[in-house]
């Protein structure tokens, strides 16, 4: 007799089985995904949308496309509102909505009126997985991605491994918050410990927390380099999609009681503290407490991670009748306009005014240096979400990471303190029962569109191209790098270099520039020698999804990395824009290289086509070591048409 035995299906496994096109949901392997919402910000979507462009379709063929303006919002010159218009017009041109500036930032919008459970949606920025807090499975990806996906092709993703948080418990309130809970898995996990993983919630302890405490979590599990992260929904979901007036996008999402997971963290919430993360990474936790006395200069409260309006409420309760202390400035930048209506209806703007706190326009901000840097050797506080060196615009300021309530009782103290030792006490409330509806900043795709006219700035130039994959490399080592290389080291932003995120040749110049200021004139020699090679550490490119910190590089003549190992979207953003990641054989060959030896690589395609392993020859310093890539036979095919634009055009045809 056959004896059948299903296994229960854990809520990644529930998503992936109802969007799969092809391949299989096991990890480790390729799986192809129906991608149901796709959006952009404005800082990596001028990329996306000249690369949807030039792909060459019609219209948007996802259910849903969003166009968001959140990051170049200061306007100090033509660059930034030239990339607005060109972004609005692309929009409607092409059947996206365009969430005009001053909307919000992407993932707080994203969730108050599009994210829903059981969906797929794919962002250009890292901290997509926001949309996680209520059941969704959102991915953060590179431009040309998610220009693949808006055209019509599947997405394709190397099953991750699920891994459970069990939440038991409840949180140790009013001081303990999300934030906390997040920094704690970060203090366990490190910025390493979500690599190749989807982090799934679970356990009693879920229902303690609210949509927008639970994105908080999901939002940061980007700093943990996990693919995504996702919580059940139930009925507090169904509350926060009704108070948006939402319902109808509400359905149930839970694992099997006998579903299998690759690992299990479980984490107390009632043994959780208010936790501090110090310079110059995220997962650098200590409790706040060892830090008691510690005088501050700067208090950041908003971003993507902290600002819904049911934290701002606490956090103008803990203003009101206060002052932020003499030697604080604090800054406090609002979500969403919808977040921002409301406090200001209340009377809670008004509470934040009269402590003394700035306030800024719904948008990043000081979170990516566009305005608020802190000065020299100075503290900033932040309820953000990363303190990468250099990061906030000055990389001689010092960036930690605390909960909004903490950054709170911080700036009214003026120096680092147990907030629940401050003597104060913040209102604490739970999600309104209804949000002010009023999308008259979120324009919708027009009908009748062909004769739309998009308008290109003169700041925005093509998209530079590598060509088709050489049979041999001969380049020299431009830089050797350590472990946990960022994004915003690769290539910064801030408010002097994010306005060229449309202007490759003249972005290309800062490629690094926070580290060695020479890099970009070396690479310019390198090129008529041959060109480049980056050589890295563990968890190459970890951070932004910026495609930026790989096309930048290659228009310098970039033409492999070879590392450790690398985090998932910058891997992919080398590889669609045909630039070949290899990984150390024997990690102990990365130490026996120098900056500025030359390397020969031959016969690339064979190797690539076969085994994957590749002998390089260290020409200066006379022996050879191995190297290998892990491609799976989409990301071959890509690399050898030359990147995946000419590949995506191919397979559309
Ligand atoms: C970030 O937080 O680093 C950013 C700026 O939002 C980036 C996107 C970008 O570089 O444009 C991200 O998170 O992907
Ligand atoms: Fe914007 Fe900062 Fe969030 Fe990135 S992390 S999307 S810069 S608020």
């Amino acid at each position: 007799m056959l004896n059948f035995y299903i296994v229960g299906k854990n809520i990644v496994e529930k998503i992936f089985e109802t969007h799969k096109v092809y391949g299989e949901s096991k990890a480790g392997k390729p799986v192809g995904l129906r991608v149901d919402q796709v959006y952009t910000q404005d800082a990596t979507g001028t990329m996306a949308w000249l690369q949807f462009e030039a792909i060459g379709v019609e219209r948007v063929k996802v259910s849903l496309a969003v166009s968001y303006v959140d990051h170049n919002m200061i306007q100090s010159n033509y660059m930034n509102p030239d990339d607005h218009l060109f972004l609005q017009t692309a929009a409607a041109r092409y059947g996206a909505y365009f969430s005009k500036p001053g909307n919000g930032i992407s993932h707080q919008v994203h969730l108050e009126r599009f994210a829903a459970p059981n969906k797929i949606a794919l962002g250009t920025d890292s901290h997509t997985p926001t949309g996680g807090g209520i059941g969704m499975i959102a991915i953060g990806v590179g431009g040309l991605d998610a220009a693949t996906v808006m055209a019509g092709a599947p997405f394709e993703i190397t099953m991750p491994q699920v891994m459970l948080i069990e939440l038991r418990s409840r949180l140790n309130r009013p001081w303990v918050t999300a934030m906390d809970v997040i920094l704690e898995i970060l203090r366990r996990l490190t910025v390493r410990g979500g690599i190749g993983k989807i982090l799934e919630y679970g356990g009693h302890g879920v229902r303690d927390l609210s949509v927008t405490e639970r994105a908080t979590i999901t939002n940061m599990g980007a700093e943990i380099g996990a693919t995504t992260s996702i919580f059940p929904s139930d009925e507090r979901t169904r509350h926060y999609l009704k108070a948006q007036e939402r319902e109808i996008d509400w359905i149930e999402l839970h694992a099997d009681e006998d579903a299998e997971y690759a690992d299990v963290l479980e984490i107390d919430l009632s043994s959780v503290e208010p936790l501090i993360a110090k310079p110059h990474s995220p997962d650098n936790v200590v409790p706040l407490r060892e830090l008691s006395g510690t005088k501050i200069d700067q208090v950041c409260i908003g971003s993507c991670t902290n600002s819904s309006y049911q934290l701002m409420k606490s956090v103008a309760s803990l203003l009101r009748g206060n002052s932020v202390a003499e030697n604080v400035s604090l800054l406090i930048n609002p979500g969403s306009k919808q977040v921002y209506e409301m406090l200001s209806r209340e009377g809670l703007m008004a509470d934040m005014i009269a402590a003394g706190a700035r306030i800024l326009e719904c948008s990043c901000g000081p979170c990516i240096g566009m305005g608020g840097s802190p000065g020299t050797g100075q503290i900033s506080v932040r309820s953000y979400n990363r303190n990468f060196r250099g990061r906030s615009g000055n990389k001689d300021a010092f960036v930690y990471l605390a909960s909004a309530l903490s950054c709170t009782a911080v700036a009214i103290k003026g120096k680092i303190v147990d907030p629940r030792d401050s003597g104060l006490h913040p209102d604490v409330s739970d999600e309104p029962e209804s949000y002010p509806v009023n999308d008259n900043m979120l324009i919708a795709p027009k009908e009748d569109a062909k004769n739309i006219k998009v308008i290109k700035g003169p700041n925005i130039k093509e998209v530079p191209f590598k060509g088709l994959l050489p049979e041999k490399i001969e380049a020299e080592v431009l830089i050797k790098l350590g472990d946990n290389i960022t994004t915003d080291e690769i290539m910064p932003a801030g408010s002097a270099v994010l306005p060229l995120r449309s202007n490759i040749p003249t972005m290309s110049e800062f490629v690094f520039s926070n580290l060695d200021s020479t890099f970009s004139k070396r690479a310019k020699e390198a090129q008529s020698r041959g060109g480049g090679i980056i050589v890295g550490g563990d968890n190459y490119g970890q951070g932004s999804s910026r495609e930026h910190a790989a096309i930048a590089p290659m228009y310098l003549g970039l033409h492999t990395v070879i590392a450790k190992s690398f985090a998932r979207i910058h891997r992919s953003n080398l590889i669609n824009f045909g630039i070949l990641p290899l990984q150390f054989s024997r990690p102990e060959d990365y130490d026996r290289i120098n900056e500025a030896d030359r390397l020969l690589l031959k016969d690339l395609e064979k190797s690539l086509r076969g085994n994957q392993s590749y002998t390089v020859d260290n020409l200066t310093r006379n022996y050879s070591f191995e190297v290998f890539s892990d491609l799976n036979e989409r990301e071959k095919k890509v690399l050898l048409t030359g990147g995946l634009l000419p590949f995506t055009k191919k397979s559309l045809q």
